[in-house]
């Protein structure tokens, strides 16, 4: 116990003394009115006396306790500045606000810029870590893997020659603009024999359109309207080399319209039955398209309105999610100059999103 007895004129200035020398803790014992000594002291005002006691104890825990918190304050820093000197590859507590960018998520964020699914992003990730394993990988290590992994992932579909081929997919992809684009490119730059032949009776204008490109190319064109139609109409073009069928547009939920074109390929047994992806398609829809088309048999994949769109995830989606080639792209309205045989090296270069 401290006890500490104060002079001092009124009891304000007696609690300012304690308090600043025995803390809050400390309680008022007594007080009384003195005389002021000396011989003239009668004479003077009287002084108050004070006594003022604290339990040292307290006073004791409370300067430990600070000094506790200050020396646990000190730890934690020495802890942080440790932490970032010895895994700087860590966002320490400072840095996570600034957000530190590792070649892993320098990577990450150019794959989501490139609007790459998170699905296939995972497996692109995994291969990657199988391969080198341990080592510390910037972002222009991570873009030359994923470069090979796209090598090996897109395959494309050269038999442009090929005899017979149908063209199948959702309503509105550009199927009949691709066959006008594909007639003109093989009569006038391949120089081959072309017969067009449609078995879309169901959209109004749908034939005027392709009569038209017919008899501007000066090629026969044929109109059926059922299976056994088609394999006829097949027959009668023997002397083309390349025959080309455009469907009706279906949508891929209705599992009986998709059917019914199936009925029609399984007549004539085609060379390539081409599945028409619009790369402005949603990336889940393109996935169930891919999936209800497989009835159709389709090997290979054209994939247009590639000039719609800056971010090329959905071209990887196609490709990944059918695991069939690419056979061309198409790349806007014109008919037939917006068309491009598939390329291994230009498609790698817009999924990685170096070209537009
Ligand atoms: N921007 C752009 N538009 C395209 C492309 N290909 C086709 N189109 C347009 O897409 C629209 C539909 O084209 P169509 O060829 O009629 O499509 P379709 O698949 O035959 O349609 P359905 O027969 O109704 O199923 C037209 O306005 C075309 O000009 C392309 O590569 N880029
Ligand atoms: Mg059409």
């Amino acid at each position: 116990m401290i006890i500490k007895r104060y002079i001092v004129d009124n009891m304000n200035e007696a609690m300012i003394k304690i308090r600043y020398e025995l803390g809050s803790d400390a309680v008022i014992v007594s007080q009384r009115k003195i005389k002021q000594k000396g011989p003239l002291g009668l004479f003077k005002p009287r002084k108050l006396e004070v006594t003022a006691a604290v339990d040292d104890r307290s006073k004791k825990n409370k300067e430990l306790e600070e000094h506790n918190k200050l020396f646990q304050n000190e730890i934690l820093e020495l802890k942080t500045m440790l932490q970032s000197v010895i895994t700087p590859n860590i966002p320490s507590k400072y840095e996570y606000g600034k957000g530190k960018k590792t070649g892993k998520s320098k990577f990450k964020l150019k794959l989501i810029e490139n609007d790459i699914p998170e699905e296939i992003a995972e497996v692109i990730f995994s291969r990657i870590r199988e391969k080198n394993r341990d080592k510390k990988l910037t972002v222009s290590h991570y873009e030359k893997e994923f470069k090979n992994i796209l090598n090996e992932m897109i395959k494309i579909n050269n038999n442009f020659s090929n005899r017979v081929q149908v063209l199948v997919g959702p309503t509105g992809v550009g199927k009949t603009t691709t066959i006008a684009k594909l007639a003109s490119l093989y009569t006038l730059y391949k120089n081959k024999q072309v017969g067009l032949i449609t078995i879309d009776t169901y959209r109004i204008g749908a034939v005027e359109q392709l009569k038209t490109y017919s008899e501007i190319l000066g090629i026969p064109f044929d109109v059926v309207i059922s299976a056994r139609d088609l394999s006829k109409a097949i027959n009668r073009m023997s002397d083309c080399d390349v025959i080309l069928v455009d469907t009706t547009g279906r949508n891929s939920k209705n599992a009986m319209q998709v059917s019914e074109i199936r009925s029609f390929i399984n007549e004539i047994n085609p060379d390539t039955v081409h599945l028409v992806l619009s790369m402005t398609t949603k990336q889940k829809d393109l996935k169930r398209i891919i999936e209800d088309y497989k009835v159709t048999n389709y090997n290979s994949l054209i994939l247009t309105k590639v000039d719609e769109t800056n971010s090329y995830g959905s071209i990887l989606a196609s490709i990944y999610y059918s695991d069939m080639p690419v056979s061309y792209i198409s790349t806007g309205q014109n008919v037939p100059d917006d068309i491009e045989e598939a390329d291994l090296n230009r498609l790698s270069k817009l999924i990685i999103g170096a070209e537009n």
